[in-house]
């Protein structure tokens, strides 16, 4: 491509034209020229989906001069940049966020309505970029807005899937998942930028030779060359002009790289090998929490990566700066070891293509990068098979295989004479078949190391990656999660946003420590009624939606316990339907026995392959069947599964929540992100100590938090000296009732066959410990009842644990990233002045 020019077209755009303008008139006027121009529509035969584009083309002009400004301002400044590699970024829609983060939510609303459109409607238009599994792809989501809204230099780099997470429906109470077409109509908010696009290499072997300097060098000959083209988005800060760059990688076939084919004239075959590499970003794997082991996953890896690397090198080699000062300018955060190849990448980047001794190279590598863990579940720690990994990466073993002889000597000279901690430790696990042990890489080749929750980064510590921590204590630190204000609370719940700033104004958006102000008015009684009216109104929005999409009738006065969150057996969506059919049991024992009304909310997807997780979803939905209509319940009790659960819909649904069901077992839930995103909505939470409640209950008070279950030792404890689920079983009257009823088929038409997996999962082995944790469930929600019937008291609980959760903003997780592990600084966009044209 032709080098750029110094031209004088950047400073020529006008102050307040079409494309820049803020007011209502200029983006009626903005919006009328975008459905002409760029849907190329009259307003008669546009469709709604025209409407949404021509809004979205609006609002993206307005973020371009802040893009290209920031852009612009971190290159002079030759600025320190994070990097966050992520496989996933689950963003949900741009839209409203845009306006949000831009200031003018209000003015579009009018502008659009005064056109007489709908709104509402034009937002909830917008198909989402479902990037995204769960939790690991918001958190990345969410970190972009916050390092966006702090003015902190930053990219997020990942991949532009072609289709995201599945949708889901329920046919017969079974989940069906079908393809998710985000792109089908376009996407409005990327740029495409093939000008910069690099070269990936895949399989084939390795030459050695000797370079101009006579140094002994090797040689990388790819069976394969797919390229990476980058897909930017821009993320706008809220109510600043920074504007981080999403950029995700794109494949597509290097078309001049098969030049055997060619040669032999073979152009089909040629031609068909474009399919082979365009599959390579064609879809996310759908499972959370499971390592895999399939080559095309470790493809994407190394893909993204790859492009990702060698877009950072080019990104200096373009200003000149020498690659010895790599780490000096870019901080490369890892999201999970699904990023882990980096460490190899980066190496080989540095070493063969831009010839740097090893010793440079690691130094360059260990400063550079950093490891987020998201997990204690030993099935979720990704290993690759050597035939697989050797066949696809042969260059990249080789490196592995050196960083690995270097770091188990390390650790000999360390702790001599103790082979039990080399096998532990090796990158290699030989234990039988050999595999890459991929956590092992990234903490060997990242100079942090941290969990997602302050108990997470303990048993990090202590359990999964112990060796590491005796080895390198200081590599060791705990970023608690947090989630962004801006999307799940100010565009989400947009009524309970105008009452709090009315009370404390709106410096809580950016400070949300602030909302401890709100303490000031839980002893006044309007505010207590406001608060609650706000609670029911959207309770009744979504009861209105559930009507539609469900048929079923729910009483928005009920108490709304909600789980959503993906479907997994150590989430426990399962206790909670032991809980309901406790509850029923107790109608059918006696019609007349007081009940608090409850409608039971369920959201979430089970991976494909889960069989399991189905099971549960079928559960849910077969439970609902019974209970919603027997007469005897008098519809005291609803239960309801929403389906389809993605951000889209669950900025809907963590505003409705009274109560926000966090049951993991102990110890397996890393951090959990929709706990604070409840809470701060106002939601109490029912909860173990796992993950991030435990710090939540800190700051809420333990008197505002329905505590239940074993603590992490006490699970330890009962495994060690032999869980017996069946006495359980055996000794509880009401979870007997409960299983039986389940066993019986009393929610199968009888059918004994249907549910058994899951009973005789839970009599017999029973991982999770539902049945060790009922009691103490059934009590602790027994509480929650008798609490909601005193609807003032349990008004202040809601403010309560709303005022508290400034801590769980992502604006506070970032600035520890910066401090501790990035050291990275703001830098202030300043929009420049802009040349009148006049014209
Ligand atoms: O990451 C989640 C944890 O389960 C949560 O506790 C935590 O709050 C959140 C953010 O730190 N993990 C998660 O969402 N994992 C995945 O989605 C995943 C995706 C692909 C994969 C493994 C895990 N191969």
């Amino acid at each position: 491509t032709v080098p750029n020019q110094p031209i004088e077209c950047v400073p020529t755009v006008v102050v307040e034209d079409d494309r820049t303008g803020l007011s209502v008139e200029t983006l009626k006027r903005a919006f009328q020229d975008n459905l002409f121009y760029i849907q190329g529509k009259f307003a008669n035969i546009a469709t709604q989906n025209d409407y949404y584009m021509a809004l979205a083309y609006t609002v993206r002009d307005r973020l371009l001069r802040r893009w290209l400004t920031t852009a612009e301002t971190h290159t002079h400044q030759g600025v320190r940049t994070v990097a966050y590699l992520s496989a996933e970024f689950l963003m949900g829609p741009h839209l409203g966020n845009n306006l949000i983060s831009l200031g003018i939510y209000d003015e579009a609303k009018q502008a659009i309505t005064e056109l007489g459109l709908d709104f509402d409607a034009l937002l909830q238009q917008e198909e989402e970029p479902g990037l995204g599994n769960g939790g690991l792809g918001r958190l990345a989501a969410c970190y972009l807005d916050s390092m966006a809204s702090l003015d902190i230099p930053s990219i997020g780099y990942g991949i532009r899937y072609e289709f995201g997470i599945f949708d889901q429906d329920i046919r017969d109470g079974w989940q069906i998942e079908s393809t998710d077409k985000w792109l089908r109509y376009g996407n409005p908010w990327e740029i495409s930028r093939p000008e910069w696009a690099v070269e990936v290499k895949l399989g084939g072997h390795t030459e050695r030779y000797t370079d101009e300097n006579g140094r002994n060098r090797t040689r990388w000959i790819p069976h394969e060359v797919v390229m990476g083209i980058p897909y930017d988005t821009p993320i706008l800060g809220y109510k600043t002009n920074t504007a981080t760059t999403l950029r995700l990688w794109s494949a597509a076939a290097a078309e001049s790289f098969d030049f055997a084919a060619f040669n032999s004239g073979d152009y089909f075959r040629a031609v068909q090998q474009k399919t082979v590499s365009e599959t390579l970003t064609k879809v996310l794997y759908p499972n959370d929490e499971s390592a895999q082991g399939k080559k095309l996953r470790l493809a994407q890896q190394i893909f993204f990566v790859s492009c990702s690397l060698q877009d950072m090198m080019l990104i200096l080699i373009r200003q000149g700066i020498p690659l010895e000062q790599f780490h000096e300018k870019f901080a490369v955060q890892l999201n999970d070891t699904h990023p882990a190849i980096a460490v190899a990448e980066l190496m080989r980047l540095l070493m063969d293509e831009h010839g740097i001794e090893w010793d440079t190279a690691w130094r360059i590598t260990q400063k550079t990068l950093s490891y987020t863990n998201h997990t204690l579940l030993p099935e979720a720690l990704e290993r690759w098979g050597m035939g697989l990994f050797s066949t696809l990466l042969p260059r990249h073993l080789e490196i592995i295989y050196e960083i690995n002889s270097q770091f188990l000597d390390d650790i000999r000279r360390k702790f001599p004479n103790d082979d039990a901690r080399l096998s532990r430790m090796s990158l290699i696990d030989e234990a039988g078949e050999r595999y890459v042990r991929m956590a092992h890489l990234a903490c060997v080749g990242s100079h942090a190391i941290n969990g997602v929750a302050a108990l997470h980064s303990e048993l990090l510590k202590q359990d999964v990656l112990r060796d590491f921590y005796e080895l390198y204590p200081e590599k060791f630190s705990n970023k608690t999660n947090g989630v962004t204000p801006r999307r799940f609370m100010v565009l989400s719940n947009p009524r309970l946003t105008n009452l709090i700033t009315s009370k404390i104004g709106d410096g809580w958006i950016k400070h949300l420590d602030d909302l401890r102000k709100l303490e000031a008015f839980v002893e006044d009684a309007d505010f207590r009624q406001q608060w609650r009216d706000i609670k029911l109104a959207i309770k009744q929005d979504l009861a209105t939606y559930i009507k539609q999409v469900n048929g079923i009738d729910v009483d928005p006065t009920s108490l709304f316990d909600i789980q959503a969150k993906r479907i997994h057996e150590y989430k426990r969506q399962h206790l909670d339907v032991l809980h309901i059919i406790t509850l029923y049991n107790r109608i059918k024992a006696n019609p007349d026995v007081h009940i608090t009304p409850r409608t039971f909310i369920f959201g979430g997807k089970a991976a494909p392959g889960y069989f399991m997780a189905k099971l549960i979803i079928k559960l849910i939905n077969s439970v609902g069947d019974v209970v919603n209509n027997d007469p005897d319940v008098r519809d005291r009790l609803k239960v309801v599964f929403l389906k389809d659960y993605n951000v889209k819909f669950a900025q809907r649904v963590y505003p409705a929540a009274d109560l926000s069901e966090q049951i993991s077992l102990a110890g397996k839930e890393a951090s959990g992100t929709g706990n604070m995103k409840f809470s701060m909505n106002g939601s109490l939470t029912i909860g173990t100590l796992d993950g991030a409640n435990v710090e939540i209950r800190d700051e809420v008070g333990a008197e505002n938090f329905f505590l239940f279950g074993l603590t992490t030792p006490e699970v330890y404890e009962l495994k060690a000296k032999g869980y017996n689920p069946y006495h359980y079983y055996e000794s509880n009257p009401a979870l007997k009732a409960v299983i039986d009823r389940i066993a019986s088929g009393g929610f199968s038409n009888g059918d004994t066959n249907l549910f058994n997996p899951l009973v005789s999962t839970l009599l017999y082995k029973d991982d999770y410990l539902l049945l060790a944790d009922y009691q103490s469930y059934i009590d602790c929600q027994d509480r929650v009842s008798q609490t909601y019937l005193d609807q003032e008291y349990w008004t202040r609980l809601s403010i309560l644990n709303s005022a508290r959760m400034g801590k769980f903003s992502s604006d506070r997780s970032i600035r520890e990233y910066c401090e501790d592990i990035w050291y990275v600084k703001p830098v202030a966009v300043e929009l420049k002045e802009y040349v009148q044209a006049g014209t």
